[in-house]
């Protein structure tokens, strides 16, 4: 087993840790999530589940933040920021941390690296230990960032969903086989809070494995990606609760055209059962697709722990 596995199945005692710790509430301001890369696509979900408890929020890029921040909000003093780093180094999410804070908004840095230059530059800090080992690919601090976030907002994380997570990795990772992984092109479909998961587990499996992927809501993938489907394709559904007949027509559709389907929460080639709270599915979800990001790559032959063209850290 490479580092990038062992990390990713050894990140749930880095949860129970978290857990109910060191969750600084979130203002009762306009939230300004902002991060990049995966941090972006934590920040999408988080500002979906932020909306659904009550407040106002959003998610930028970083570099967009930073550098036209009036097309997205610009009443700085009632803005809380929440910048998200796991390395807390990114050039554009320490700059637009530093510029926000410059303007008046107020500043928290969510990030696994407490003494980094975006803890230092922010008003506060939501941090919590996580794996060593981690490598270049951001696996577990992607999920405890996520997890730190939800209860920012409010959301008590149970221990039974740290079991659940653990046990849909591990039965996904049982179910994977040739037909799934020899295929070379990758759709993530999630809507709501998990159109931020299913951007995360496209961009992981792509970072892992390089085989093109695209996420999008269940639904838009019908007004024109869908010309793309054919017996390469496999499809991944993150099903939601509220829409979850029109996502399963998806997926007959989808099948009928060749795709292979993994449906989390529902049919498809491949079905797993969730048994948890599914307004938190997003983070018991993570595992999971990163488990489905090594095994594609290691069907390939490609080691994870030297992706190829990737840095830790993205400086400018
Ligand atoms: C953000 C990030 C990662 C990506 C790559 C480069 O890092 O974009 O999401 O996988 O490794 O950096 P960070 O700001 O969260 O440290």
């Amino acid at each position: 087993m490479n580092t990038t596995e062992k990390v990713i199945r050894e990140q749930f005692p880095f949860w129970e840790k978290a857990r109910g710790a060191n969750s600084a509430t979130a203002r009762q301001d306009v939230l300004v999530y902002v991060g990049c890369g995966t941090s972006y696509y934590l920040a999408m979900s988080l500002a979906a589940y932020a909306n659904r408890a009550g407040r106002r929020a959003i998610a930028v890029p970083g570099a967009e933040w930073l550098n036209r921040p009036s097309y997205f909000w610009s009443d700085w003093k009632n803005t809380h920021v929440v910048a998200i780093s796991r390395s807390g180094e990114t050039t554009e999410t320490v700059a637009a941390a530093k510029n926000s804070r410059e303007n008046g908004a107020f500043v928290t840095a969510l990030t696994v690296e407490a003494d980094s230059t975006l803890a230092k530059n922010s008003d506060s800090v939501v941090t919590s230990p996580t794996h060593a080992e981690e490598g270049i690919v951001m696996t577990a601090s992607a999920s405890l960032m996520l997890l730190l976030g939800l209860q920012m907002v409010g959301s008590e994380i149970p221990a039974s969903i740290v079991a659940s997570a653990q046990t849909l990795a591990e039965k996904l990772d049982e179910v994977l086989d040739y037909e799934v992984l020899d295929r070379g092109h990758f759709v993530f479909l999630g809507g709501g809070p998990l159109f931020g998961i299913a951007s995360e587990g496209a961009l992981k499996l792509l970072e892992m494995s390089q085989v093109m992927t695209q996420p999008f809501h269940p639904l838009e993938y019908r007004h024109g990606p869908i010309s793309l489907v054919d017996a390469k394709t496999a499809a991944v559904m993150l099903y939601s609760t509220d829409q979850k007949d029109a996502e399963m027509k998806l997926v007959e559709e989808l099948r009928e055209k060749g795709a292979f389907v993994i449906g989390i929460g529902g049919p498809g080639d491949i079905e797993l059962a969730v048994d948890f709270d599914l307004s938190l599915a997003g983070l018991a979800l993570l595992p999971a697709l990163q488990i489905l990001g090594e095994r594609v790559a290691q069907s390939r032959g490609i080691d994870t722990v030297q992706p190829r063209h990737l840095t830790k850290v993205v400086k400018l």
